[in-house]
Parts: structure tokens; C-alpha cells; sequence
């Protein structure tokens, strides 16, 4: 089907829409449109293309995937001539190279910036999808597909007279595209995840003095992160294909395998050293230094303790210290961040520490923050509060499935799906790397790439069959939720309970495990099973059936 000419009154008709133009978005596109042939369009609210990339420019703001891991792998030309210049990509050059990206595959002519998607309905009589935009044009396709990242809406606590405050406030995840000067203010950062811990030793520098506002204390490994030398550029290309299979074949999607030895496997001493040795290493990493880690709560405790040790080692204030390293969850059953020179900055005579579990937030004041014990008195504040994570960007769109389900209905209970890449009761709809996917606990490149294939080619399988539609069924998403709850439970990541894995950072959302955690290898498997046998646990209409 062509794309007809559009005005602000007709829709504009194609096969498909593709809701975000990030890593997801872009490599959708490419898919539908240069290997199926298919009319596509991608409609993203920004003013560019990147995605969560294009958003997150906080001060500090980089990847923790190393940057020869953190790419698309489909294309060889594309791996061969690009450069990354240091071992964890800053978010300027991921831009950068998205930008490449879409200009290397023609991308841009059909993607259409500034266009938020208000409203996607399907309609049983045409067996299509209907999109309404903030900018009053409409379209209308047969396939819808979600490319709106994890973790893209942003999180501002309802805290009450944020209005009132005198001075500026941000969230990380909206940075203004000016930069903010911090020289000569007072600021505050509230939270400590892998954002505050990124952006508080930058802000630290600039700022005359730094409030840090913690409610959890969390661990983090420096990542030691360096330029990258000519050497490691060509031993990256030239190991490609080693990378994609080690990418490809393990439980996270990094360019590195968890190693099969158990915490008690090796003497005290020895655990000691390997635990040194991937500190001084830095980076993720440190987590696959042993098999049960993430099983063992015995095990873990050893990794938990020594990073402990670590943080009261490095910072010189006693006081600061036992409040940094007195964490209430296992090691990594949070995302766990990397850092450079974090517990470092509270050495720092402009950097205070406030413990918000003893003295939590009262309110906010045209001066600054009120805690239970004190007014902080502040010219900027910094959110690094986080997401409403893998839902919530979906569920601020109006999605309405058959019989006009809402999917804000239909995930009351939480996210139900298949394989987190279709709902029920909602055809021809796809969510990449959506709740019930691996996604968030992968590098997510290597797991973008996957569900974008697998789309593609269940939508080529539409097309060559003449199926009208496709859709997971009730039962087989039910067992799914359960069986990723179930893969959970095997780990000690439910047991850090404000996690946003477990949706618990948002007041009021259903508490239910979102990522699937039994691993990459076992995920694509079960996923390519799910295909030889017909696409077993979805259900389809065929045109004839019409
Ligand atoms: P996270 O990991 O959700 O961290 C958010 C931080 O903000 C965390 O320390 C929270 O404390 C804190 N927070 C959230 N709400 C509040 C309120 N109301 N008051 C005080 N403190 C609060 O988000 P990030 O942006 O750091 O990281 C998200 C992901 O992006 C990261 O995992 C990477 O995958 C990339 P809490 O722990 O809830 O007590």
C-alpha cells in the first residue's frame, strides 16, 4: 500500500506506525520498510531522532554499556565505520551516532518529529489501527508498534509546593537542550540511582555547594571509564562476530559471560582478590564475577560487604560514610550503577549528605526543601527521581483494543502479555522489548535488535499468508506473567522493594516483577520455539475468515 498524500483532515493510510524513533524506532523502520517493503512511518514527540538519548542530556550522562557493545550488530558496514571514543558512551555521541544512523539508512523521510501520539484505536470493521496526534494529523495502519523505550516517563514526586519554589527545578530525564549553569548556585539532587549517581560528581564541580537528598543508599562499582585506543578499536571490530555470539548466547546481552564458579567455590582469600581485581577492572562486569550472586543471599552478602568496605574506605566523613553504606537491598537486585568518582565527591567541602529515611521530605518551599528537620535553602533542584518505568510511557497513550479495551484497563492488575511483545485483545499491536521481555536487565541494543527481527518477520509471515491479524491469547500471556513472576522469585531481586522492576517507585502502580529475568539465551529460545511451532500461544484471523 503507497501512503496517500495527507492534509489535516484525512488520514494518512499506511502499514504500519511505529510510536518512537530511539535505537527500537529506527531499526523498525528500516526493517519494515527496506526488507518487507512495507509503507511506514515512525512519529516521535522530540524535535529529533534518539529517543531516551535525545532527552536525557543531564550533566554526567553516559551509558553503562561499554560503547563497542552498545550498537546496532545487523549491519557490518555500519559496525566497520563507526567510532566510539571512550569505554562508556557519553550521551552527546550516542545522539551523534543515532543521528548517523538515520541519515546512512535514509531514515529521516519517513519519520515525523514532533508529534506526540495521543490516541491509538483499533477498529474491528476495518481490522485497522486509527492515530490520532497533537498535531491534528491522523493515520491510519494496519500494524501498530511501539518503540517507546523503558524508561522515558519521567517521574516527578508529587511533592507538595514544588509551584511555589522561587528558584529552577528539572528532571533528568527532560534536560533542557541549553544545559543549566550550576556556577555559584546552591542545588539539591534528590536521588541516588544510577542517574544521581552519574550526574552528582559533575554538578558537584560546578556548584558553590551540593545538597544531596538520599532516600535509598545504593552500591555502585567505578567504572573506570577511559578514551579508547586504537588497539582496543580494532580488536572490537575485528571480534564482531565473537561480541554478537557472546551478546547473542548469555544471560544479559553484554559482550561478556557470568562466570560459572560459585561464591563458595573459592576461598575467602581468593574471593577477596577476584572481587579486587573487578573492582579495579570497574563496571558492570563486577556482577558476573560468580554464577549465584543474584541466587544466593549468602553469596551475594560476600559482593555487598565488599563493596561496603569499599564505600566507608572512601569516604573520609564517618558520618556520610555509614549513611552510604548502609543499603537495605542485595547487591544488583537493583539496577546496579557504575560511577565515576561518586562516593568520592561527599569528600568534597561543598557536598552534604541528607538521610531523607530519618528526616524524609515535608515539603518544598519558594526557598528550597523542607524536610522533617530542617529547611535547605536552594537555588536549582535536580530530580534524578526516575521513571515510571516500562509502562508508563504506554499507558500515557490512549490505547484501545477490541470491543474498545482500554489498555490502561486491561493492565489494572499489571502488565499482561506474551512474551512482552503482545497483548491481548489488542491484534497487530507490537511493544518492543515491552514489560515480559528481558529488556531492562539486557545491554538493550542486543535486545532491541531481537524483538525488532522477530516482529518483522511474524508481520512478513502476516503479509505472505494473507492473515488478517495476530494477537497473544488470554491464557498463553497469563502463563507468561507467571512464568516471568516465577523467574523472579528464583533470583533476589524482588527483595529490593522499591525497585522499578517491581513498579514500586510509582505511588499507586501494581506491584508485579515487569522485566523478564530467566535470562537472554533462555528468552530468545523460547521466543524462535514459539514461531517453529506456528506461532504457538497467539491467535490469528485469516481475510478469508472475514
Ligand atoms: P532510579 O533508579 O529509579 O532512581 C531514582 C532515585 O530517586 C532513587 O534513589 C529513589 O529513591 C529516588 N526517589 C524517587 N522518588 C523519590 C522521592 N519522592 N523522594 C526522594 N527520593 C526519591 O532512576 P534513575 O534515573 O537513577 O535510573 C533509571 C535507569 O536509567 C537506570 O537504572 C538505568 O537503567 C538507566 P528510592 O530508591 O526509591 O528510595
Amino acid at each position: 500500500m503507497n501512503p496517500r498524500s495527507s492534509n489535516q483532515t484525512s488520514p494518512v493510510l499506511l502499514d504500519a506506525i511505529v510510536v518512537g524513533a530511539g535505537f527500537s524506532g529506527l531499526y523498525q523502520l528500516l526493517l519494515l520498510r527496506d526488507k518487507l517493503g512495507l509503507s511506514v512511518k515512525v512519529l516521535d514527540a522530540a524535535q529529533g531522532v534518539g529517543g531516551t538519548w535525545y532527552w536525557n542530556r543531564y550533566p554526567g550522562a553516559r551509558c553503562d554499556s561499554e560503547s563497542h557493545s552498545y550498537a546496532y550488530y545487523f549491519s557490518k558496514e555500519l559496525l566497520d565505520e563507526w567510532e566510539w571514543s571512550e569505554r562508556y558512551p557519553q550521551q552527546p555521541e550516542i545522539l551523534r551516532y543515532l543521528n548517523h544512523v538515520a541519515d546512512r539508512f535514509q531514515l529521516r523521510p519517513d519519520i515525523v518529529l514532533g508529534t506526540r501520539v495521543h490516541s491509538a484505536h483499533y477498529t474491528e470493521t476495518d481490522k485497522r489501527w486509527h492515530i490520532t496526534t497533537d498535531t491534528g494529523q491522523t493515520y491510519s495502519a494496519k500494524y501498530f508498534i511501539t518503540a517507546v523505550g523503558c524508561l522515558s516517563s519521567a517521574n516527578i514526586p508529587d511533592i507538595s509546593g514544588l509551584d511555589s519554589f522561587a528558584g529552577d527545578w528539572f528532571h533528568t530525564g527532560e534536560w533542557p537542550h541549553e544545559g543549566v549553569d550550576f556556577t555559584g548556585k546552591h542545588v539539591g539532587v534528590v536521588g541516588t540511582g544510577s542517574t544521581g549517581i552519574q550526574a552528582i560528581p559533575v554538578i558537584a564541580e560546578q556548584a558553590k555547594h551540593l545538597t544531596v537528598f538520599q532516600r535509598t543508599a545504593n552500591y555502585s562499582i567505578p567504572a573506570r571509564n577511559v578514551p579508547l585506543d586504537d588497539s582496543f578499536k580494532r580488536y572490537a571490530k575485528e571480534n564482531a562476530d565473537h561480541f554478537r555470539e557472546v551478546m547473542t548466547t548469555n544471560t544479559n546481552a553484554h559482550p561478556f559471560r557470568i562466570s560459572e564458579r560459585l561464591v563458595h567455590d573459592v576461598s575467602e582469600d581468593e574471593r577477596h582478590q577476584i572481587y579486587e581485581e573487578a573492582w579495579l577492572k570497574g563496571g558492570l562486569q563486577f556482577r558476573a564475577t560468580f554464577k549465584d550472586l543474584l541466587q544466593n543471599p549468602d553469596s551475594n552478602r560476600t559482593a555487598a560487604d565488599f563493596i561496603r568496605h569499599k564505600i566507608r574506605q572512601t569516604v573520609t566523613d564517618p558520618v556520610k560514610a555509614e549513611l552510604l553504606s548502609d543499603i537495605d537491598h542485595p547487591f544488583a537486585a537493583k539496577r546496579p550503577p557504575i560511577d565515576s568518582g561518586y562516593f568520592e565527591t561527599f569528600n568534597a567541602d561543598n557536598v552534604d549528605l541528607v538521610n531523607l529515611r530519618e528526616t524524609p521530605i515535608e515539603c518544598i518551599t519558594p526557598r528550597g526543601i523542607q524536610t522533617s528537620k530542617a529547611e535547605y535553602s536552594l537555588d536549582i533542584i535536580v530530580f534524578a527521581t526516575g521513571f515510571d518505568a516500562m509502562t508508563g510511557s504506554l499507558l500515557k497513550m490512549d490505547i484501545q483494543g477490541r470491543d474498545g479495551m482500554t489498555l490502561q484497563k486491561a493492565w489494572q492488575a499489571g502488565p499482561l502479555n506474551y512474551l512482552g511483545l503482545q497483548v491481548p485483545g489488542f491484534p497487530n499491536m507490537f511493544t518492543i522489548t515491552g514489560p515480559g521481555s528481558p529488556s531492562v536487565l539486557c545491554n538493550m541494543p542486543p535486545a532491541i535488535e531481537h524483538h525488532v527481527e522477530w516482529i518483522t518477520n511474524c508481520i512478513e509471515h502476516l503479509q505472505k499468508n494473507k492473515i488478517d491479524s495476530i494477537e497473544a491469547s488470554q491464557e498463553a500471556s497469563e502463563r507468561w506473567v507467571a512464568t516471568v513472576n516465577a523467574a523472579a522469585n528464583e533470583t533476589l531481586l524482588p527483595q529490593a522493594k522499591h525497585s522499578w522492576y517491581l513498579g514500586a517507585n510509582v505511588p499507586g502502580k501494581p506491584r508485579v516483577f515487569m522485566p523478564y529475568p530467566g535470562g537472554f539465551l533462555r528468552y530468545r529460545t523460547r521466543c524462535e520455539e514459539v514461531v517453529k511451532q506456528g506461532y504457538a500461544g497467539f491467535r490469528v484471523e485469516r481475510e478469508s475468515a472475514s
